[in-house]
């Protein structure tokens, strides 16, 4: 199973644009589609306070949405992450 997580709605621009950075970059993931699974929609919101997809997971570590995945990639911070959950 990848480390990886991500919480998509399957026509959400976001969620979109955060695959297609994990994918460039060469990584794998496990989507998990919320579109339609109002129990797992509100379990994520009660992990991570936010109500908005994507939501991606490094192993346990909440990444947030695609803007802050790509901050993370933008300050050379999300290899660091990558290695410290034995992705990279
Ligand atoms: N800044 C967020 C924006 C995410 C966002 O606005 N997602 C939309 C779908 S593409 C959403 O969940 N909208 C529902 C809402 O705002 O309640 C990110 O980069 O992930």
């Amino acid at each position: 199973m990848s480390a990886i997580t991500i919480y998509t709605t399957p026509t959400c621009p976001y969620c979109l644009a955060a695959k297609a950075l994990l994918t460039n970059k060469g990584l794998s993931y496990r989507e998990i589609n919320v579109q339609n699974d109002r129990p797992t929609a509100l379990a994520l919101i009660e992990r991570t306070g936010r109500r908005t997809v994507p939501q991606i997971f490094i192993g346990d570590t909440h990444v947030g949405g695609f803007d802050d995945l790509n901050a993370l990639e933008t300050a050379g911070r999300l290899e660091p992450l990558l290695e410290a959950n034995a992705v990279r």
